[in-house]
């Protein structure tokens, strides 16, 4: 499991395959533009021709391509790979754009159907998935005069590592490593202000009268995602919101791992935090890929029962997505493989969600103060178990 998940993260300078063109796949579902810029200054950096393709346009109106378009500056052909629109025009330009025997990169981040056009151009039958990290290593494959390199949805820098969440290339002090780290997690949190307040707003009212009718909320999330996890039960509690947490953390202090050890692939876990789940509650799920196994599981079970589903994401396009009634998108990427500045956003979404609701459910400071104190009961002086 462990070594699965690192394997996912490793991405290969694009350089070292010796690309002579690239073709940028946009997810118009999700277009992460600033993702994508890094994936166009790359290609730059390099200087070879790329096409741009605006993919999933059966999912989605029109009107938001050309706004793509302007802040990528680059022309992106409209194209589904599921309905096969665009094709044609691909195959067209294609030819047009790159010289014969060129071997051309295809770049975008994961689930932007990278690999659902390489299957279409060359009728090979490839993996394809909505989870992320379908395509783990970069595979050539041939299409008439060229040779099309699959690669891996991570952001591929031509010229640093990036094995971190920030790029500290350029830093020459400690001071300067740490004013950047902590300038580019405030960052996220800005771009996510940009974009995530009016669905922080709604899902404020959602958890509203849920509390309001008596119910409660759960929050689950792996990893990174588990301690902000942690930190909303935590803020909750605090807050007089009544709120359980459920992670993968510490997964051998929770029952279920006794007899199946616990892993984000661990569906028993799912099933375990689906007995704390009442209809009427609502359940939270948080992972930044918005792949993480039984996170999204846990959404798709308490939505088929009556249990509303909220997603915090910075990936909509993915099942965590798909299993949520209410989403709320952090904008905190361009990242490197780590992410930081993600968590750093859904820690602020997680506090905004719950300082919000505690203002409006009038919570008194008295009454905060109450809920924060120690309260303890008399127990046994003997020292006899
Ligand atoms: N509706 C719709 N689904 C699409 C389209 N293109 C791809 N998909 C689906 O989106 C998911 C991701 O497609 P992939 O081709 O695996 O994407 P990828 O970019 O190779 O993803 P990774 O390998 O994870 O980096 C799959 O479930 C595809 O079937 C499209 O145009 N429309
Ligand atoms: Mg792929």
């Amino acid at each position: 499991m462990h070594s699965k998940r690192v394997l996912k993260k490793i991405s290969t300078p694009f350089e070292s395959f010796g690309p002579q063109g690239a073709i940028l796949m946009v997810n118009m579902v999700d277009p992460q533009v600033s993702t994508m810029r890094v994936f166009l200054e790359a290609v730059e950096e390099v200087g070879i021709p790329v096409l741009g393709v605006a993919n999933k346009t059966d999912l989605v109106d029109g009107a938001g391509r050309a706004a793509v378009e302007g802040e990528l500056g680059l022309e992106l052909i409209p194209a589904s790979m599921s309905t096969l629109e665009g094709m044609e025009e691909i195959r067209t330009r294609l030819a047009e754009t790159f010289a014969p025997k060129d071997r051309i990169a295809v770049l975008g981040v994961f689930n932007s159907g990278k690999t659902s056009l390489i299957g279409n151009l060359t009728g090979l039958d490839l993996a394809t998935g909505n989870l992320p990290g379908t395509t783990l290593e970069f595979t050539a494959y041939p299409y008439g005069d060229y040779v099309l390199i699959d690669t891996v949805g991570q952001i591929i820098d031509v010229s640093k590592p990036m094995m971190v969440s920030v790029d500290l290339s350029g830093c020459e002090s400690t001071g300067e490593r740490i004013a950047r780290v902590l300038r580019q997690d405030a960052e996220g949190i800005l771009a996510t202000l940009e974009v995530a307040v009016p669905a922080i707003e709604t899902v404020v009212g959602v958890l509203r009268e849920c509390i309001e009718a008596g119910n409660k909320i759960v929050v689950t999330g792996a990893g990174a995602s588990a301690l902000v996890a942690m930190e909303m039960a935590g803020q909750g509690l605090e807050t007089g919101v009544p709120i359980m947490v459920f992670t993968n953390n510490l997964g051998d202090m929770q029952p279920i791992s006794f007899a199946k050890g616990t892993g984000e692939e661990e569906a028993g876990l799912s099933r375990y935090m689906s007995l704390a789940i009442n209809d009427g509650d609502v359940v939270i799920g948080i992972s930044a890929s918005g792949g993480t196994g039984f996170v999204y599981h846990a959404l798709e079970r308490a939505r088929a029962r009556s249990v509303i589903t909220v997603a915090i994401t910075e990936n909509v396009d993915t099942p965590l997505g798909d299993a949520a009634d209410y989403v709320i998108k952090s904008n905190a990427k361009p990242e490197g493989p780590s992410s930081s500045k993600v968590q750093a956003a859904h820690l602020a979404i997680g506090h905004a969600l719950l300082l919000t609701l505690a203002d409006e459910r009038g919570v008194s400071a008295d009454r905060s103060i109450e809920l924060m104190l120690p309260e303890v009961v008399p127990t046994k002086k003997m020292g006899i178990k």
